[in-house]
């Protein structure tokens, strides 16, 4: 497998200038809600994206999900529309920043509702079994849902059905302000996905590399229809939502994935100004993104009463 590092370097500097960009306009009153940012996950979902072939590979996430959406490869302005309420957002600015939808990028959708996402992408994981298309159904999901109920059945589905899919864990530690080794009772989410015959990976989210192999692995087992679980090591660096007091994580371990990558490239042999350069070209294409998203129109009344009489909703 070669590696282009310095493209997703160049990504995950991206995501976090996109996410540092969003928390700017939390604090100026333009996002509605709570913003779950995904900085500390940035080199986990740019190397989840690079194992993926958007074209038939469909993955769906959690409510922290703006990164792995422009991972896949979502238009960015769009991806901002929607985080902002604005109109011509993924889905006109109506669902927000915890359902974003965009299955030409490979994402199918994003969903607020602890651990919901993972059967949904069993669902995408039958649907590539049964067309034959040759693709895989992923969803990335906390340490937290992977208690819950229906992320369970979806493992043992998956093994009963020999799906094409892969389970990836974004394991921060903490569930809200609840920790992993409190909630999980058998203290291990390798030994519970490999006593559910799922074929069960590990990899350090700060690790480029061994990331990139650990997922190229546990998709290629999917694709040949041994569904895979891969528990990645993530931070959680902003705290649960942007604004929230950060209690529960090690705010030292903030940005530690980006240093990770870029401490790599430096030992590979590419030089400071090309890592400079890179993340500069990244930091302005997310800026600009967020300040066109930012021109457009909030969504009203009007928008509103389009959507319900297309669906029908209300009536
Ligand atoms: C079914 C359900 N229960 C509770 C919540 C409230 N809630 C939102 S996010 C969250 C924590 C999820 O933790 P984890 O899965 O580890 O993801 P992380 O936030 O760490 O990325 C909780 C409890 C919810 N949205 N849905
Ligand atoms: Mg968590």
């Amino acid at each position: 497998m070669s590696l282009n590092l310095l493209k997703l370097f160049e990504k995950a500097c991206f995501i976090r200038a996109f996410e540092y960009e969003i928390a700017r306009q939390c604090d100026a009153g333009e996002v509605p809600g709570l913003a779950h940012l995904s900085t500390g996950t940035e080199i986990a979902d740019a190397a989840l994206a690079d194992a993926l072939n958007p074209t038939i590979d469909r993955v769906t996430g959690s409510h922290r999900s703006h990164g792995l959406a422009l991972a896949m490869g979502a238009d960015p302005i769009k991806v901002a529309k929607e985080i902002l309420g604005r109109v011509g957002g993924l889905s006109d600015g109506m669902a927000g920043t915890q359902h974003l939808i965009a299955p030409e990028s490979g994402f199918l959708t994003s969903n607020g509702i602890v651990g919901a996402q993972v059967p949904l992408a069993a669902g995408a994981a039958l649907t590539a079994k049964t067309m034959k298309t040759g693709g895989v159904g992923v969803a990335v999901f906390g340490d937290g849902a992977a208690n819950q109920g229906a992320v369970l059945e979806a493992m043992n589905l998956a093994v009963a059905l020999a799906l094409p899919m892969v389970f990836v864990l974004y394991n921060n530690g903490v569930a809200q302000t609840t920790s992993a080794a409190f909630a999980g009772g058998s203290g291990s989410f390798i030994q519970r996905a490999a006593s559910f015959g799922l074929n069960a990976f590990v990899a350090d989210g700060c690790d480029i590399r061994l990331c990139c192999d650990a997922l190229e692995r546990a998709t290629a087992s999917a694709r040949a229809f041994k569904p895979a679980f891969i528990e990645v090591g993530v931070g959680r660096d902003d705290g649960h939502y942007y604004g929230e007091q950060q209690t529960s994580t090690d705010a030292e371990n903030g940005g530690g994935a980006i240093r990770a990558i870029r401490a790599q490239l430096l030992a590979d042999g590419v030089d400071a100004l090309a890592c400079e350069q890179a993340k500069n070209g990244a930091e302005n294409l997310a800026h600009t993104a967020i300040a066109v998203a930012l021109a457009a129109p909030k969504v009203g009344r009007v928008e509103l009463d389009r959507w319900i009489s297309i669906t029908g909703a209300g009536v």
